[in-house]
């Protein structure tokens, strides 16, 4: 019999990767060209490895690449001989016990959590193999991502082409261009979608109030056809979002703004819709189960969205979903697409608008680490 309690550590080693966008990412006003982040390979006695990601984004998260890097080996060195559950609460995302004092940045705990869940994860399936059977069945549903860099005449070529690939739901980014344009984009979009395929928006609070007003007021004819409009304008008081919703009767939904935050602090505007929750921006399982509650708590739809993790953190985002209750409703997982090469073995496909979970499930072989680079030290 495996005892899971006595999973030890024997050794943390950390790779890094550099990855090429197929063509830069204009997010907001940046615009990345390269991915670059961390794998954690975490070793125990048995020789079974467990991976994560460590892949702060540049212009969300608040540390930097290098100071990431710095603090995993803070850690890693100190994980050496450590019992997985019994010595060391990994999963509390408290770190303090290793290094005092320490405050952990969020795509830390993010990639040290889900190694150490990985590496159980690969006992789980040794113990309980019909346990994991049943989800390997399972499919994610994914929001189709579209960033149109300006080719507004192409739009309803898009949404059909996305349309014909299963996507149910497509989520568009608004706040680059012209708010005409902006306008026009949105109500030919909603123009070519059959009944039950809605749209998400995402200004990454590129506007104002009265800009994203102007926005809803051009867009009312295409209204019931969207889901929510991420982070429309940037607020001092959340109650501003409320007021948006009551000018305009469109949903609204939080993302950069969750970064930092504890779920505990979260007012809740009226016609707040969704938390859009980015696990490498947020921290780890305590942070992401707190907010999925509060979402449940208030009926709002908790999103598990990426930030264009390249393996082992887009793996595990999509074990994130299967475990908390998502009501198949569309994950952000749209992005492998962007990298030029990622550090899956096999292509992880997206099939009638979903992900199928089955191939991301066992560990083996599920990585071709080629790319990576092995960091001999911290700095
Ligand atoms: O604005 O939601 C964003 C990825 C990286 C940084 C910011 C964002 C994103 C995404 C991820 O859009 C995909 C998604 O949520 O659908
Ligand atoms: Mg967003």
């Amino acid at each position: 019999m495996i005892d899971l309690l006595n999973v030890r550590i024997k050794d943390v080693c950390i790779y890094r990767y550099s990855i090429p966008f197929k063509e830069p990412v204009q997010i907001g006003k940046r615009s990345l060209k390269t991915r670059e982040g961390l794998v954690v390979g975490m070793t125990d006695e048995e020789g079974l490895t467990g991976y994560g990601e460590i892949a702060p984004l540049y212009g969300f998260s608040k540390e930097t690449l290098a100071q990431a890097k710095k603090q995993v080996f803070q850690l890693a060195g100190k994980l050496a001989g450590m019992s997985l559950i019994k010595e060391f609460s990994l999963l509390s995302g408290d770190f303090s016990q290793l290094v005092p004092d320490l405050i952990p940045y969020p795509s830390v705990v993010f990639g040290l959590e889900t190694a150490a869940v990985n590496l159980l994860q690969q006992y789980m399936k040794k113990v309980f193999p019909e346990f994991t059977a049943a989800v390997e069945e399972r499919k994610i549903p994914v929001n189709a991502l579209l960033h149109f860099p300006g080719q507004l005449e192409t739009v309803e070529d898009s949404v059909k082409e996305i349309l014909a690939k299963g996507f149910k739901t497509i989520k568009i980014k608004v706040g680059r261009d012209s708010l005409a344009e902006d306008i026009q984009r949105i109500n030919r979009a909603a123009g070519v979608l059959p009944p039950g395929v809605l749209i998400r928006l995402d200004a990454n609070q590129q506007w104002d109030f009265q800009t994203a007003v102007a926005f809803a007021k051009g867009i009312n004819g295409s209204k019931a056809l969207i889901e929510y409009l991420e982070e429309p304008f940037r607020f001092k008081n959340i109650r501003r979002l409320g007021q948006f919703y009551q000018e305009t009767g469109i949903p609204t939904a939080l993302d950069e703004t969750l970064t930092g935050m504890k779920p505990g602090d979260l007012q809740i505007p009226e016609g707040l819709a969704a938390l859009v929750l980015k696990p490498t921006l947020l921290g780890g399982f305590s942070q992401i189960g707190g907010f999925t509650d509060l979402a449940r708590q208030h009926g709002l739809k908790p999103i598990i969205s990426s930030c264009f993790e390249a393996g082992p953190g887009f793996a595990e985002l999509c074990k994130i979903v299967l475990t908390i209750d998502f009501d198949n409703s569309a994950s952000g997982l749209d992005t492998l697409k962007y990298l030029k090469n990622n550090l899956f073995s096999r292509p992880i496909t997206i099939e009638d608008g979903g992900i199928p979970v089955g191939n991301l499930l066992d560990a083996t072989g599920l990585y071709n680490f080629s790319l990576l680079k092995r960091c001999p030290s911290g700095d």
